[in-house]
């Protein structure tokens, strides 16, 4: 049997691509005046294009191949359960058992407070379980009108409706109408854009009492939930100073709202801890969860419910009229089962902490010494570099997104694959990248810094 990468080149498989294919995410007039490039393999840290050309993935696919490509166990597991129960539904008094023992891994690995998982098939979908689980929660409760959930702008939460409207990036909610009823924004922890000449310290408090302001200006009896990524990744690696999430749950607990952590890009290793909620030292009420949970591998999402919230429903809820049909996939679950086992066997989440992520980091630091970079920031396998005209003044480029597309594109031409968010570059590796395989990827991005600097005469 022939695989497919065998069955059409590069140009074959643009052209019926062009013809069929609308991709997320895209400008497909922009995408087709130059041709997709396609994907066809991948192994460690390494894909490769149609030509055969290798790139070093500094961005985990999207943020989600943690053990990295190429883990035939994971393969193996798949086939074995597809051959097994490839599928059957956990709705009427029904389970299956790849889906129950990853959720007992699941109370294994994250904080003491959760015991108890609902699934999901993506980090979308377990937004969009949070949106219900929170005002169910109320009306289980008592409290009909706490209702409304708090979030921020530049946040990222999924591409649903409800996931869209949590998320802060308002040119998705003016293209879907968004956001619906009872969510609104706060503006996030983002020291370099919003700071001024505040220190961190000073400038963690001033952002995380926007919360306090605005549950007082709502009423505390109308708000249910604060939902945040611990590091908002797709907003461009916006690291909050380490006093905002403890003066964020103060808060919540103050006011009796709910806390909840996507942490859909920071779970499972990625700042060197399992979640990044331990990172910054908090204690979510509930927990969502995709990506790094399969590494990718097979789609699958949850969400974590502490005891107190899971209590609550189960005690006095009655039935919660809500799931998926593929909430707790045998085979997905069965590849997330194993993907976390090879995470914890492997001690990469130590790994990250103690030994590549401060070496990474280190590394990254001195790209912050480029006259094109503003500031290089990060924490364990995520980070960012902010494109700027001048240093000195924090003057960004005008108009903003193009250096960033520019550098991206030099990116990808020299082997290396890095994300811009606007200006902003990002990186978020495989968690088991060596510390050559660093200093590769430390090399690559200094030459396209230098491309870029040079392509947009900064000096
Ligand atoms: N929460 C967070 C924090 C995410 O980063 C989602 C939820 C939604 O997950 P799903 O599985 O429904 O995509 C995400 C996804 C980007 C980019 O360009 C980031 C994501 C998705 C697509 C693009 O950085 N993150």
């Amino acid at each position: 049997m022939s695989t497919l990468r065998e069955r059409h080149d590069t140009a074959g498989w643009q052209a019926l691509d062009r013809q069929h294919f609308l991709h997320p995410f895209t400008d497909h007039k922009s995408l087709h005046e130059h041709g997709t490039r396609v994907i066809t393999r991948a192994d460690g840290v390494y894909l490769w294009d149609s030509e055969g050309v290798r790139l070093l993935d500094a961005m985990a696919g999207l943020w989600c191949v943690n053990v990295g490509y190429g883990r035939h166990e994971l393969a193996d597991v798949a086939a074995a359960q597809m051959r097994e129960l490839p599928y059957y539904n956990n709705f009427f008094k029904t389970a299956n058992p790849p889906a129950i023992a990853l959720s007992a891994l699941l109370a294994e690995v994250t904080p003491p407070q959760f015991s108890r998982v609902f699934y999901a098939g993506s980090g979308s979908e377990a937004n969009d379980t949070i949106v219900r689980l929170v005002r169910r929660y109320r009306d289980v409760r008592g409290e009909p009108k706490r209702k409304t959930i708090i979030s921020r702008w530049q946040g990222y939460h999924g591409s649903t409706v409800a996931g869209a409207s949590l998320g802060g990036m308002s040119a998705m909610h003016e293209q879907g109408d968004l956001p619906i009823p009872g969510i609104v924004h706060i503006d996030p922890p983002y020291w370099y854009g919003l700071g001024g000449e505040l220190s961190q310290e000073e400038f963690g408090l001033k952002a995380a009492r926007l919360l306090e302001e605005k549950i007082l200006e709502l009423g505390p009896e109308t708000v249910t939930a604060f939902i945040g990524e611990p590091i908002q990744g797709a907003g461009g690696v916006i690291i909050p100073p380490m006093n905002y999430w403890p003066e964020i749950e103060r808060i919540c607990r103050k006011y009796g709202v709910l806390l909840v952590a996507d942490e859909v890009i920071c779970g499972f290793g990625r700042t060197g801890n399992w979640f990044g909620c331990e990172t910054f030292g908090f204690k979510p009420d509930l927990m969502a969860m995709a990506k790094g949970m399969s590494s990718g591998y097979l789609p699958i999402g949850g969400v974590m419910v502490s005891d107190e919230v899971a209590n609550t429903l189960i005690a006095d809820g009655g039935e919660f009229y809500h799931g998926y049909t593929y909430s707790g996939h045998p085979a997905c679950s069965a590849v997330a089962e194993r993907n976390i086992r090879i995470i914890r066997d492997e001690g990469l989440v130590e790994r990250v902490r103690t030994d590549t992520g401060p070496y990474l980091q280190a590394r990254w630091r001195e790209l912050g010494e480029h006259p094109l970079v503003g500031e290089a920031r990060g924490v364990g396998f995520i980070g960012a570099l902010e494109l700027v005209k001048d240093k000195a003044t924090r003057t960004r480029f005008d108009p903003l997104g193009e250096t960033g597309t520019i550098c991206r594109d030099f990116c990808f031409k020299n082997g290396l694959v890095m994300r811009a968010v606007w200006d902003t570059m990002i990186m978020s590796p495989p968690l088991i990248m060596t510390r050559a395989e660093i200093d590769e990827f430390i090399a690559l991005a200094r030459r396209c810094l230098d491309l870029t600097a040079e392509a947009v005469g900064v000096k």
